[in-house]
């Protein structure tokens, strides 16, 4: 079968930038479609942080040499690299964190802790992630605020008619996932704010699954917080993203204490740095932000939209491959999703399927998900999930879907 080209867009090109898909598990080709839960690393990526350890590294902001004086410039230029590819917003509202789960945290503690009251309201979804709910639970608890859920329908769609019955004038701020990470079901964020902000609340988009699948402008949307993760983006681990609009930044206090984010400190008392570095205690994760401004540059050398359209292809092939075989049921069928297909099987637990495409050198997730309540909705201990990549080709999703068969025939 010819894979080389969808459309217009060249896979293996794209695929021989990563060398960890030339390899073989358990005496198989890697189909790696595991991708949701981190991504792999192009060769530009991996030559940078190799490269900033090599040649440049030192500690950031405070040293008067060259090589720190380096390390400062890698680190803040990968910064205005995040803020252009975020739709063009300004370097201070782009702070470090350690991934979109810290962001989230960040947001939590800092916003959360300064503005909840007994009584205000936070909205999340039926489908968040944990890293998207954990954090509000613990911020409604200790400040008295409440937690409101926006139901999921049968299909893994947000049911936005019961949205508008969930804002009022309560409401400070709504917490949703631009793409689910369990269902691949892409929300329609925009509406989302444009309804929040006529009923006076805060929004932060959870763009942990968005990014690497379509280009985001969080200006266009009107996000007022947005957090991704630079390992679900081709970048490393250990290192995010959370965007936040300049006069909440500012209105902010500190949520961790320590170095780089102060102005002066004394016994009598502290002033504290401007954004973003009020927010970056301590020493940063420098080469892990190179890194992803490394990542960022090389998925901006591809051609985004044949990418996503060469993903839409394959997961079009991949829902319907699913369709046909027998015991298998999808969780999450909405047709607007991005890179994402879960499904249970009758005959087995989500993880004896994992593990038989596992022997056939076939990478997937099976499990929660980490979205313990979106199972609980669909009254599912977990699913299979298969997740894709830009680099992926049609014959991984024929071979997956080859040994999946055969798994289910071990099951029956
Ligand atoms: N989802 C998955 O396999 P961290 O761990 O901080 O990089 O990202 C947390 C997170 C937050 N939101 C969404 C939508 C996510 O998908 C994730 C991570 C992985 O689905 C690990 S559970």
């Amino acid at each position: 079968m010819n894979t080389r080209v969808i459309g217009q867009f060249d896979v293996e090109a794209v695929r021989a930038a990563f060398p960890i898909l030339r390899q073989e598990v358990n005496g198989h080709p890697l189909v790696y479609f595991d991708n949701a839960a981190s991504m792999q690393k192009p060769e530009a990526v991996i030559e940078a942080v190799a490269g900033y350890y090599r040649r440049d590294h030192s500690n950031v902001h405070r040293g008067a040499h060259a090589l720190a004086n380096r390390a400062t410039e890698a680190l803040e230029g990968a910064r205005e690299r995040v803020a252009a590819f975020l739709g063009g917003v300004a370097r201070e509202e782009v702070l470090w964190t350690r991934g979109t789960t810290e962001s989230i945290n960040l947001v939590a503690n800092s916003w959360g802790r300064a503005n909840l009251r007994p009584g205000d309201e936070i909205v999340l979804t039926a489908m968040e992630h944990h890293a998207n709910i954990v954090p509000w639970q613990m911020v409604a608890e200790a400040t008295g605020a409440r937690i409101l859920v926006l139901p999921v329908t049968e299909a893994g769609t947000l049911d936005l008619d019961a949205l508008p019955a969930l804002l009022g004038e309560r409401t400070r701020l709504v917490a949703v996932a631009q793409v689910s990470n369990a269902l691949g079901t892409v929300n329609p964020v925009a509406d989302i704010i444009r309804l929040a902000h006529a009923a006076g609340a805060l929004v932060l988009v959870d763009g942990a699954q968005a990014v690497n699948h379509f280009a985001v402008d969080v200006r266009a949307l009107d996000a007022d917080f947005y957090a991704f993760s630079g390992h679900k983006l081709f970048g490393p681990t250990g290192i995010g993203v959370l965007y936040g609009r300049r006069a909440l930044l500012d209105a902010m206090p500190p949520w961790q204490g320590g170095g780089e984010m102060i102005e002066r400190v004394s016994f009598a008392g502290t002033t504290y740095a401007e954004v973003p570095w009020r927010f970056e205690a301590g020493t940063p994760h420098i080469a892990g932000a190179i890194g992803l401004g490394a990542a960022i540059e090389w998925l901006q050398e591809q051609d985004r939209e044949a990418a996503a359209a060469h993903e839409r292809a394959l997961l079009e092939r991949l829902d319907a491959g699913l369709e046909t075989i027998a015991g298998v049921r999808r969780i999450g069928t909405d047709p607007a999703r991005a890179g994402i297909a879960s499904f249970v099987v009758e005959s087995g637990h989500p993880t004896d399927v994992g593990l038989l495409l596992d022997q056939q050198g076939v990478a997937v997730r099976a499990g929660h998900h980490c979205a313990m309540p979106l199972m609980e909705r669909f009254g599912v201990p977990g699913t299979v999930r298969a997740s894709l990549a830009l680099y992926n080709t049609a014959a991984e999703v024929e071979r997956f879907l080859q040994a999946l068969d055969k798994a289910m025939g071990f099951l029956r």
